[in-house]
């Protein structure tokens, strides 16, 4: 069952009366969550979306039921069978109809009531792009490896960018269309490394703030800076988009 997504704040209909109409443009966002087996992260989730949103969960290839609890729980359904996060990414931005998009992980381990603050930058024009930088709010939750990994991936983007980010943007709002004319070809994790590094070139004011970054869900499994195994085959598709 598709989430309508209401109309965002600063609607004419909001205005009090007796006051000039609000007559700006009025924009939508989505909130995109690419889930692989996120099912048991999803209500809570889902829950702590604001008002103001829409939600479009990607079921990217799941076994736990992920698309029927997602639609149970309002939320647009999008199936995408090509693994991997960027075709998850991709496939729910695409089927999305709203202004802006946000893109944050299904797996509870970011906090939609966080998108606010970030969103208002977009809408104010003060960025092209609002990109959230993970800080843990316990200690071990960001492995050594997947730290290190991300670092490494950050320090190459600024030398050969300029890319003024500490983290790979694993939270971003911007507008839909826009995001879709940069043509990210990358399917898989190397997917937010080419956006960073298409937007940059063409541009976009980008402009990070901190987000919190939680332990995942109980109940759903790490699948890539939970093991060293992961990291590596997340810096191999980092590898295969960074610019020489
Ligand atoms: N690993 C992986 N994640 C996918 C895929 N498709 C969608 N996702 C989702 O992409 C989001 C990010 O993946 P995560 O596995 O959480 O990656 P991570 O946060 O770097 O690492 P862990 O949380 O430790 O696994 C999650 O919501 C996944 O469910 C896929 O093919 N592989
Ligand atoms: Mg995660």
């Amino acid at each position: 069952m598709p989430v309508t997504t209401p109309r965002a704040h600063g609607s004419a209909d909001a205005a009090p009366r007796g006051s000039t109409p609000y007559r700006g443009p009025v924009t939508t966002c989505d909130i995109v969550l690419p889930c692989r087996d996120e099912a048991a992260a999803l209500p809570a989730l889902i829950a702590s979306v604001p008002e103001g949103y829409g939600v479009v969960v990607v079921d990217n290839g799941s076994s736990d039921g992920t698309a029927e609890v997602a639609a149970s729980l309002g939320a647009q359904v999008v199936v995408e069978p090509t693994p991997g996060y960027g075709a998850a990414v991709h496939a729910g931005v695409e089927a999305s109809g709203a202004d802006l998009v946000a893109v944050l992980d299904g797996d509870g381990s970011m906090d939609p009531r966080e998108l606010p603050a970030l969103r208002a930058l977009v809408e104010s024009g003060e960025a092209d792009m609002v990109c959230g930088r993970r800080r843990p709010v316990t200690r071990g939750l960001w492995p050594w490896h997947a730290r290190a990994g991300n670092a490494a991936v950050l320090w190459w983007l600024r030398r050969r960018t300029g890319l003024p980010l500490h983290d790979i943007a694993p939270v971003r709002v911007c507008r839909r269309e826009p995001l879709l004319a940069l043509g990210v070809e990358d399917r898989r994790f190397g997917y937010p490394v080419e956006l960073l590094t298409k937007a940059q070139q063409a541009g976009w004011r980008l402009v990070e703030r901190d987000i919190s970054y939680r332990p995942r869900a109980e109940g759903t499994r790490s699948k890539v800076s939970g093991s060293v195994r992961g990291t590596v085959r997340a810096a191999r598709d980092f590898a295969r988009v960074l610019p020489r």
